[in-house]
């Protein structure tokens, strides 16, 4: 019976099976007429596959061709003919029942018993199910007795290429050091394809480049972004905006494509020295500041970022070294100049310093591109400021005889204006100095005199103070120590002293002894007032 009742099972090029692979081009979107015109053209390609599936019978060994295909996404009026299941020992008088079973049967896959045709009721998609494995059997029409054991076979859907590919990982953000060397690696980026990566070109991927040039390129088959032009500068142009285009088909024309966007950043190195914008810096610096305050700013621009652009200065020479010193303003990055020692307008009226900025941070890379410094020239003048007059001595010392009348001279003092403008000088004794106000002061040429006659005995030195003003000055006065002794006369009756002898020529007349004698007693008592 084995040998009576061989099944044959063709394979039949009808219908759909027209439809090639290669037909694959034949996306979604395509209209009626396009693939009538691919239909014919992918019939020659098609036969060629024909000689591998269209059969499939059973020989006394076995089952030697066991696969239909059907094309995917067919969607013509009619259900595709999947192919044909025949036994040799159907004569066509309708004695055989061909019946169908496993995955689709009845569903996707129906059987006419009668011819033993199979259709596809639907469009099928290999992307959602390559292959259906399905029964053949053949029994008797009458008694529903197998006329062969059920045999399996396989229905393989045939791939188009109706998917594009696809950037799952898209977009991409990457980051490469400006610059850097021509080739230099930036990111890899990959598409998938849907299509049947076994089976023609459907998912055959070619990377290329659709923006972004000459400034990046992409390995075709890896999709390696890498850098494509020298000195790429990132204080010229930080980011650029990438597109990736790959294409199925190997590449070719009809091929499906997809692209992605890659914004790539370019990083930063220390390709910047720091400079001056002036070659000459000009400050000014008032007299009456003070050591610590700051006289002016300067800054040096560097465009890099971060360390790269980090500044220090110094002073390297000018006659001002000793006068300056510079210290950094870290958040602004400016040199911040500032007075060391007092200056004087009157002594010296400008200074010069050499400043150098410089990069702490060099790139051994980029280091011949430098030097990573630059210098530049500060002019600080000296302003006069509106000082206190200034009393000629550290203070005064003055001697007055007790008991002169009110008005008697004591002394002058004199203060004068050191400024440019030399204002004139306006002299006072402050009252808290002289409280009983023994004395009085010429407000304009500085003579004290006495305001009554002094008593020796009850105060013999009188320490007073004077103080000077500049007429329209803004300063505090200057003030001198005035210490003003009271001189003794002899305001008591001289009195001999026992040892002491008074000498007498004794060929003088008497009248001239008396005057010499009344001399003598005068050099004495001035030998004890100064004695005292
Ligand atoms: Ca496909
Ligand atoms: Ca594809
Ligand atoms: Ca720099
Ligand atoms: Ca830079």
């Amino acid at each position: 019976m084995w040998e009576e009742l061989r099944l044959q099972v063709f394979f039949l090029c009808l219908g759909a099976a027209l439809w090639s692979a290669a037909a694959a081009a034949t996306h979604r979107g395509s209209g009626p007429r396009e693939r009538g015109h691919r239909r014919h053209l992918s019939l020659h390609r098609h036969r060629e596959r024909g000689k591998e599936g269209q059969v499939l019978h059973r020989s006394k060994r076995g089952w030697v061709w066991n696969q239909f295909f059907v094309i995917e996404e067919y969607t013509g009026p009619d259900p595709v003919l999947v192919g044909r299941l025949h036994s040799d020992v159907d004569s066509g008088n309708g004695n055989i029942k061909y019946i169908l079973s496993g995955e689709g049967a009845g569903t996707i896959f129906v059987i006419d018993d009668k011819t033993g045709n199979i259709h596809a009721t639907k469009t099928l998609d290999r992307e959602e199910q390559a292959q259906y494995t399905l029964t053949a059997q053949a029994v008797a029409r009458d008694t529903n007795k197998p006329l062969e054991p059920p045999s399996e076979f396989i229905v393989k859907v045939q791939d188009i290429n109706d998917n594009p590919p696809e950037f799952l990982h898209g977009p991409y953000y990457a980051r490469v050091a400006e610059m850097s060397n021509v080739g230099t690696s930036v990111i890899k980026v990959t598409a998938t394809d849907a299509d049947d990566p076994t089976y023609g070109n459907s998912a055959r991927l070619v990377y290329s480049i659709l923006q972004g040039q000459p400034y990046f390129s992409v390995e075709p088959q890896t999709g390696i972004i890498r850098t494509a032009l020298p000195n790429m500068d990132r204080e010229a142009r930080q980011e650029y905006d990438v597109v990736i285009q790959a294409k199925d088909m190997g590449g070719h024309m009809g091929g499906l494509s997809g692209t992605t966007q890659v914004k790539i950043t370019l990083t930063d190195v220390n390709d910047n020295p720091p400079k001056f914008a002036q070659g000459v810096y000009a400050m000014a610096v008032s007299e009456d500041k003070v050591p610590g305050e700051e006289v002016g700013r300067l800054k040096a621009r560097d465009p890099d970022l971060a360390e790269n652009g980090l500044v220090d200065y110094r002073i390297l020479e000018g006659d001002g070294m000793n006068f300056f010193e510079i210290t950094k303003d870290s958040e602004t990055q400016e040199a911040v100049v500032k007075l060391k020692k007092p200056v004087d307008f009157e002594t010296k009226r400008s200074y010069t310093l050499k400043v150098e900025a410089s990069n702490p941070h060099v790139d051994p890379r980029f280091a011949t591109w430098g030097p990573y410094k630059d210098t530049t020239i500060v002019k600080i003048s000296v302003e006069d400021a509106d000082e206190p007059p200034t009393f000629m001595a550290p203070s005064y010392n003055f001697e007055v005889e007790e008991n002169a009348p009110a008005g008697t001279l004591v002394g002058r003092v004199h203060a004068k204006d050191t400024d440019i403008m030399n204002n004139p000088v306006r002299y006072m004794i402050p009252r808290y100095t002289d409280l009983e106000e023994f004395f009085t002061i010429n407000t304009e040429d500085g003579i004290i005199k006495t305001t009554r006659p002094l008593d020796r005995e009850a105060q013999s030195w009188h320490n007073i103070s004077v103080s000077a003003a500049e007429i329209g000055g803004h300063h505090q006065d200057a003030k001198v120590r005035v210490n003003i002794k009271v001189k003794d006369v002899n305001d008591n009756a001289p009195e001999f002293a026992t040892q002491n002898e008074v000498l007498v020529c004794e060929n003088v007349s008497p009248g001239k002894v008396n005057r010499l004698l009344l001399k003598a007693l005068y050099i004495y008592n001035k030998t004890l007032v100064n004695n005292q």
